[in-house]
């Protein structure tokens, strides 16, 4: 026996991406299920992004989830920049006006799911074999397993946002899809542990070593990470070897003001750009990672999940508020006009502050002297400044 379900929009992945647009159709009045491959307690614990432009907190208050983020999110006016021994700040709210919002993916996640339970609409968990069909006509459908059953769900409109390894992507015709991608030979090495932050704003340090980030979770709970190489294993990285590399990496200053403590997650991440297009076939629309990554080094990631679906639940909307099908068309060519700069922004960044090339090298030479010309320009720090803060939409 196959079950049958009608919905407005059919929602493959309960990421932060299809968590946003299911409350924001709700809003709207628009019905949608959610299909979610893994269960609820580990989507509400995968440690990821921690750092949300403003555009991703106003959008997060508009769909009426921001209530703890308002309380418990550490808004951050800069960053710094460290170069071996020297430090400069980059002043987000004198640049630009603007400010971050430090409040991890798991809160936002938890968040979402908390609106969406409370009335919302189903998050089918464990949906598993899920596959879109006839995304060309106007019904498309979507079939998957649950509790040993076949399910069969009618759309208006299917949504992929199902990250980077979900079925949604594969499910475009194959002759449409161009893919742009950058692959780094270096991976980050992260730890999460409950000690405090050795700075009130988050550290960007480029070192001979290596690349190290020191971010934070909470006033009580800090985030680090290292460059590593590809085939690092974890057991090769015990936490006091992790601290003694920070210490070297973030300079004097931070060292001295860095309480150590036993790790609570640790993990290796390769860093990875790429770019699928068209983000839209017939009546399948990808929002999110299942349609680009980029490295983490400007924390974009989960933002341009969020600016996706601005985008897209604008255009569905208009569409069943007025039939007006123009926004719906250009989605693909709105979201990656954003998704390009974003692209460019963190290729730069991870360019800016790895070790690519031995210290003796042109290159090494060439990311010295913009670290400086940086450090001395108003302009080249505006620049920086607006990316980070998130460009508009
Ligand atoms: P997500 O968060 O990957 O959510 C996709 C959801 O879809 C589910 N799914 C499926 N469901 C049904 N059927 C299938 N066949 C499915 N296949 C997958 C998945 O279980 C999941 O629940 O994508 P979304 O919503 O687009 O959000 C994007 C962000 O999660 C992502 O851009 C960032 O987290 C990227 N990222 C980071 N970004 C930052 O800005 N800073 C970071 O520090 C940072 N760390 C990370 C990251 C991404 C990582 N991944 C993807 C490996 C660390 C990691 C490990
Ligand atoms: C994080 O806190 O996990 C984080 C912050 C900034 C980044 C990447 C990751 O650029």
């Amino acid at each position: 026996m196959v079950s049958q379900m009608r919905t407005q929009v059919g929602i493959i992945g309960a990421g932060p991406a299809g968590l946003l647009l299911a409350r924001l159709l709700k809003i709207q009045g628009i019905d949608s299920v959610i299909l979610e491959q893994r269960d609820r307690a580990y989507v509400e614990s995968r440690i990821r992004a921690g750092v949300l432009e403003q555009g991703t907190a106003t959008q997060l208050r508009d769909a009426g989830v921001a209530e703890r983020l308002d309380r418990e999110g550490l808004v951050h006016e800069g960053v710094e920049i460290a170069a071996g021994e020297r430090h400069f700040r980059i002043d987000f709210q004198e640049l630009t006006g603007k400010t971050v919002v430090v409040y991890g993916q798991t809160e936002v996640c938890k968040d979402l799911i908390a609106a969406r339970l409370a009335g919302d609409g189903p998050i089918v968990w464990n949906a598993a074999d899920v596959a879109v069909h006839d995304i060309d006509g106007n019904r498309p459908r979507l079939t998957y397993r649950c509790d040993g059953q076949d399910h069969d769900l009618v759309c208006d409109f299917v949504a992929g946002c199902d990250g980077f390894h979900g079925v949604s992507r594969q499910s475009m015709p194959a002759d449409l899809l161009r893919t742009f991608e950058r692959v780094y030979p270096f991976g980050w090495l992260g730890i999460l542990a409950d000690v405090p932050p050795c700075s009130h704003e988050l550290i960007y340090a480029r070192h001979e070593r290596g690349f190290a980030l020191a971010s934070m979770r909470s006033p009580t709970r800090s985030r680090y990470y290292i460059q590593c190489s590809l085939d690092e294993r974890l057991e090769a990285w015990p936490d006091a070897r992790i601290w003694e590399e920070l210490q070297r990496r973030l300079g004097r200053a931070a060292a001295a003001r860095m309480v150590t403590g036993p790790s609570i997650e640790k993990s290796i991440a390769p860093l990875r750009s790429f770019v699928s297009t068209p983000m839209q076939s017939g009546r399948l629309f990808l929002a999110g990672d299942a349609s680009h990554i980029v490295p983490p080094t400007g924390a974009k990631g989960l933002n341009l999940a969020m600016s996706d679906v601005h985008y897209l639940q604008r255009a569905l909307v208009a569409w069943y508020k007025t039939g007006a099908a123009d926004l719906l068309e250009r989605y693909s060519e709105t979201a990656l006009a954003r998704v390009w700069k974003a692209e460019r922004f963190s290729w730069w960044m991870t360019g800016l502050l790895h070790r690519l090339h031995d210290e003796a090298s042109f290159e090494a030479q060439m990311q010295i002297a913009e670290l400086d010309y940086i450090a001395s320009s108003r302009a080249a720090q505006t620049a920086l400044a607006e990316n980070y803060v998130g460009l508009p939409y």
